[in-house]
């Protein structure tokens, strides 16, 4: 069975040989996705900017390298452990938005990415987010959400899958975690988005019947699901992956499922309400990230914008023994 390429790959930049890894991996992913002309050679470019940033500026840095969903382009998130970059932190603080003056790393990168998003704190370390789409297709919406899915370590398959629906007003988003890791898992969790796909405007509990349908003949999976419209949403989940509300001040709701198997042995799924204040951002996220994440989060990781969050997490509380997956969607804005 070929399975759709939907996760990320991990390229720890750890010396310089790390930078011609990373920008070998933005082609090769780029090709794969069919990207035409020279964008898999400016992905690559992308990559090896953002990775020789992190080996000239910065200590415990990684690229992770993202199909953009429905085949829309890459996306390249650089994250590292600091010291952070003094000078942008200062254009950043003044309303600059250009890094163009920053060398010509960061300037090559903010002209050749459809879009780019970098955040950086003295002594924390900085976050990026560069996406390159195909010119036949609308940018992807900046800061409405985002989602990082990575393989264990040494797995090619990965047995995580999220997505998000966006039906003009609200939106849906789903994370699922098949049981188990490799080909077997990913078959579930492939099998749970396209079922996902086709009941993604049903009521919650009504969604996790239908995938529980679809995923009787596989090893089964926990799911959730999060539906954001206007000033609350709802959360529906079986199995463990946890829901989270985050605002700029701080962690506002925890929830986790469930026990049970969606596929196997199934409760009657309940939904819970969560208010949503304005500027708060919902996460789901898999148990390959370690849920101390929500605990004490810094100002800096509650103000970051959706595809800057998934890195940060990503970044520092993935187990590299589990399939990880965090997804980070905001309301839509509401209208005056
Ligand atoms: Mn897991």
């Amino acid at each position: 069975m070929m399975l759709p390429l939907t996760a990320a790959a991990h390229v720890r930049i750890d010396h310089y040989s790390a930078v011609h890894l990373a920008a070998a991996a933005a082609r090769s992913l780029s090709e794969q996705c069919g990207l035409p002309g020279a964008l898999p050679d400016q992905a690559a470019v992308l990559a090896s900017e953002l990775a020789s940033n992190i080996d000239k500026h910065a200590r415990d840095g990684a690229l992770y390298i993202q199909p953009l969903p429905l085949g829309r382009g890459v996306e390249i998130l650089a994250a590292d452990r600091g010291p952070g970059m003094p000078e942008l932190e200062r254009c950043l603080a003044d309303g600059y938005t250009t890094v163009g003056t920053l060398g010509a790393g960061l300037g090559a990168v903010s002209r050749i990415a459809s879009d780019f998003t970098i955040r950086t704190q003295v002594g924390v370390g900085t976050l990026a987010c560069a996406r390159l789409t195909r010119p036949d297709q609308p940018a992807v919406a900046r800061q409405s959400a985002a989602l990082v899915c990575l393989p264990a370590d040494r797995e090619e398959h990965c047995g995580d899958a999220g997505a998000v629906i966006d039906d003009g007003t609200i939106r849906t988003a789903v994370v699922v975690d098949g049981l188990g890791h490799g080909i077997e898992a990913a078959e579930a969790a492939q099998a749970a988005l396209r079922s996902f796909r086709a009941a993604s405007a049903r009521p919650l509990p009504d969604i996790l019947t239908a995938l529980h349908r679809t995923l009787r003949h596989t090893r089964g999976a926990a799911v959730a699901v999060l539906r954001l419209d206007g000033e609350r949403a709802v959360y529906c989940g079986i199995g463990n992956i946890r829901a989270v509300a985050l605002s700029h001040e701080g962690v506002h709701h925890r929830l986790t499922g469930q026990p049970g198997v969606v596929g196997w042995r199934m409760p009657t799924p309940k939904t819970h309400a969560i208010p949503l204040p304005a500027g708060t951002t919902g996460v789901l996220h898999t148990d390959g990230i370690d849920a101390r994440w929500t605990h004490a989060p810094s100002l800096f990781a509650l103000r970051l914008p959706p595809q800057l969050l998934t890195a940060s997490v990503t970044h520092n509380y993935r187990s590299t023994r589990d399939d990880a997956t965090v997804l980070a969607v905001k309301p839509h804005p509401r209208l005056p």
